[in-house]
């Protein structure tokens, strides 16, 4: 178009000669920098792809890796010094950037025996899938929850929390945090408090008591952005996705999967990342399938492999792998296996911009 009319003009002789306009275009776009002001017509189809354009590559994580070299770093720093000893899984596509995902954080912490990770809120949330260990604790909002391989833990937005390990053993979870959405709005506050562990106010489990089991208490809110319950523990959970499917409550794409409900209102668990379980039954052979939320994963239990855009990513026990947006994948299964999921597919929603696509071949 911008060509048809320089054509159009040059040949009417305004404003130059055609073999000028270029040189006259660029003393003009140099011109119009001086004063902050650039062409769209220049950038026009880069900013607004005619499909979704990710940066994020398909990629995983093996658990064997993750904890051999976690474990390592257990002699290098206490939790207490790092404030949180934390490995960041980055994606390789986005090399120094903190990121799993253009819109998510991953990474895996430890919490060894006696340790102590230091209470702080933030406003970006959390959520904790546990992968090794059994009886540390963290505590949120005045709730203490220990946990066990497969709980899901939330916190969100500005909860005081703390975590602590009083078992023999190691701990180690993963962590998801929305900080790069967080910091796309510029709107990070974070805060420390003077006493390393909060105070408790209620007993471990009680918030899911209250608020999953089909009651509410009395003059619960109406509203929530986020869910009251704190851990949605694995032997709550695991055994639904069971009886999905001996129901035959199969998805093509996805298996047997239930999605983490905030139980005021139906909707996710925190207004920026949404959670799933999914059951897939050995030999399960998946559709392909593509949406836009970029997502984690968690082999909770089996083996099997997700293919990505082409590339096969073989996964066991505790492997982490992503999917980037838009990008077609199909998940296999060799054995009966459980992967957990987390994605922006919340943020997308609220904001209208989620699609997803159910007949890509
Ligand atoms: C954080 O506060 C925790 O509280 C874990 O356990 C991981 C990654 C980036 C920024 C803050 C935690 C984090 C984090």
């Amino acid at each position: 178009m911008a060509n048809a009319a320089a054509r159009k003009r040059s040949e009417s002789g305004a404003p130059g000669p055609k073999h000028n306009i270029e040189a006259v275009r660029q003393e003009y776009y140099d011109r119009i920098a001086k004063h902050h002001m650039t062409p769209l017509w220049k950038v026009m189809k880069n900013v607004v792809t005619k499909e979704p354009v990710t940066r994020c590559a398909p990629v995983i994580w093996h658990f064997d890796d993750i904890k051999r070299l976690v474990m390592e770093s257990g002699g290098l720093i206490s939790a207490e010094e790092a404030e949180r000893r934390v490995l960041i899984l980055e994606n390789p596509a986005m090399p120094g950037e903190s990121r799993a995902t253009n819109t998510l954080f991953a990474g895996v912490q430890m919490i060894l025996p006696g340790e102590v990770a230091p209470a702080h809120r933030h406003v970006s949330s959390a959520i904790r899938f546990v992968l090794d260990g059994q009886g540390a604790y963290t505590a949120v909002e005045g709730e203490k929850a220990y946990m066990s391989p497969g709980d899901f833990v939330i916190t969100a937005n500005w909860a005081p929390h703390d975590h602590g390990n009083t078992s023999k053993e190691p701990m180690l979870w993963l962590d998801v945090l929305d900080f790069p959405q967080v910091n796309f709005f510029e709107a990070s506050f974070a805060q420390e408090f003077e006493s390393a562990t909060q105070a408790t106010n209620r007993e471990d489990g009680d918030s899911a008591v209250f608020y999953a089991s089909g009651v509410l208490p009395d003059g619960a809110p109406a509203h929530m952005n986020r869910s009251p319950v704190i851990n949605y523990t694995y032997a709550r959970t695991r055994p639904i996705i069971e009886r999905m499917l001996k129901a035959g409550e199969i998805d093509k794409r996805h298996g047997a999967r239930v999605r983490y409900a905030n139980p005021i209102n139906g909707g996710p668990v925190l207004p920026t990342m949404g959670a799933y379980l999914a059951l897939f039954p050995k030999g399960f052979k998946g559709e392909k399938y593509r949406a836009t939320d970029g997502t984690v994963f968690v082999c909770a239990e089996g083996q099997g492999s997700t293919t990505v855009d082409g590339k096969v990513l073989e996964w066991g026990p505790q492997d982490v792998f992503v999917v980037p947006p838009w990008k077609p994948y199909a998940h296999t299964a060799l054995k009966e296996s459980v992967l957990f999921s987390i994605s922006d597919r919340p943020s997308q929603e609220a904001l209208g911009i989620w699609r997803e696509d159910t007949s890509v071949h």
